[in-house]
């Protein structure tokens, strides 16, 4: 019997409940992924117990010589994986990580300078709802009328605005970032540039997404999207920022790091760094194509018209409905969705006139292009067939079918 069963059922019937949602249905939420056995029991791991204040090999605990050796395998496959100069493998999350650039070298009230959160940007990027709006005087770039990054607009946006940093970086951008050209400006202001590739970071590995470490000051990612590991972060710098970056997760910004979960993080960078992750990388790509090619097909828009990357944005603008309803009716039909503002949104957050599709946890279960079309398809009947319960019935069983052909690596049947 498992000890959790034994010792308290509650908990273990709701994690069983979720284990067969996430078998059963199908998750089409971009930054979310199946991770492997290998990751789950490493974050499960005794490793749990340890503090480790500090960094290896300069601790403010005894009994660290094992987590040392742990936390400097981490570190060495997220540089060997990303070709960074440094990296601090210690940031519980995203938000923490870049909460940690942040800290490192900025002052409160300098200028920050990223991505419109209704545009795709990330709350970390300068919302007034999050430290990084109230510490920070945030400005925001938009994308264009195609739905595409304007550099014309972000440079004259800088400098007007002369940002302390500029961020590059988003949760619900489909295309492709041109570090380059955001270097060229940040120089031309003289800004600080951090590349937050939360999303993108599997395929920037992988050589599928242009890499942002030749161009920027700061790398931050999450570990558990794209690049499949335990729910986490990490953040990378340039070898002149390291030192401030690291006082600043540490005591700067965090106590103890967590060591079970940064053994995952190395299990999960060595996954990565073997050929099937490019592999893997590539049909995640080829699925969000022909995904996005056949719901265009049926008549959906799609921001910016299509997408180069792992996520599309479905927008109801024109629609007679919300992506609220349509997250609501998809649910129904056994496909996990978000709904998501879009460029230009008119109604609220808890609304929204979008919906976010991605397709790495689809891809980790073995998904190719022929489902994905066969999904989009399923997608657009239920969407178009909203008030028709025995449609939406008989698409639930459908997904269910499909996905029980999927085995989901790392879950029991
Ligand atoms: N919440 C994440 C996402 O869904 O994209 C970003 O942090």
């Amino acid at each position: 019997m498992n000890p959790i069963e034994a010792q308290d059922p509650a908990i273990w019937n709701l994690i069983r409940a979720e284990e067969a949602r996430q078998r059963e249905d199908l998750e089409l939420i971009a930054s979310e992924n199946y991770a492997s056995a290998a990751v789950m029991a490493a974050a499960g791991s005794v490793l749990t117990n340890k503090y480790a204040e500090g960094l290896p090999g300069k601790r403010y605990y005894g009994g660290c010589a094992v987590v040392d050796q742990v936390e400097d395998i981490a570190r060495e496959r997220a540089l060997q994986l990303f070709g960074a100069d440094g990296v601090n493998v210690q940031p519980h999350s995203g938000a923490q990580a870049n909460a940690a650039v942040y800290l490192s070298c900025l002052k409160p009230g300098d200028v920050l300078m990223g991505l419109d959160l209704s545009n795709g940007g990330h709350l970390t990027h300068g919302s007034p709802a999050t430290s990084s709006g109230k510490l920070y005087r945030a400005v925001h770039y938009r994308v264009d009328s195609t739905g595409r990054i304007d550099m014309n607009a972000v440079r004259e946006l800088a400098l007007r605005e002369r940002p302390a940093m500029i961020v590059t970086g988003a949760s619900a951008y489909p295309r492709l970032w041109d570090f380059a050209a955001f270097r060229a400006i940040a120089d031309e202001v003289g800004a600080l540039l951090l590349a937050d590739i939360a999303h993108v970071a599997g395929l920037v590995a992988v050589g599928l997404h242009p890499s942002p470490v030749p161009y920027c000051d700061f790398v931050t990612t999450t570990t558990h999207k794209t690049l499949r590991g335990p729910r986490g972060g990490i953040a990378m710098a340039r070898s002149a920022h390291m030192k401030a970056l690291n006082s600043a997760v540490f005591p700067g910004s965090q106590g103890g790091p967590l060591m079970h979960i940064i053994a995952a993080k190395a299990v999960a960078f060595g996954e990565a760094l073997r050929p099937e992750f490019k592999a893997y990388q590539q049909q995640v790509l080829d699925n969000a194509q022909a995904m996005a090619g056949r719901l265009q097909e049926r008549g959906f828009a799609l921001v910016s018209g299509g997408t180069d990357n792992h996520l599309m944005l479905l927008d109801l603008s024109l629609k007679s409905y919300s992506g609220k309803d349509a997250e609501e009716v998809l649910g129904r039909a056994g496909i996990t969705v978000n709904k998501n503002t879009v460029p230009n949104e008119k109604r609220s957050p808890f609304v929204t006139s979008g919906v976010r599709l991605g397709t790495p946890a689809m891809t980790t279960r073995g998904c190719v292009a022929g489902d994905a079309i066969r999904v989009a398809d399923l997608i657009a009947d239920a969407l178009d067939n909203r008030e028709d319960a025995d449609r939406i019935a008989s698409i639930r069983a459908e997904i269910h079918a499909l996905c029980g052909t999927k085995p989901v690596p790392g879950l029991g049947r």
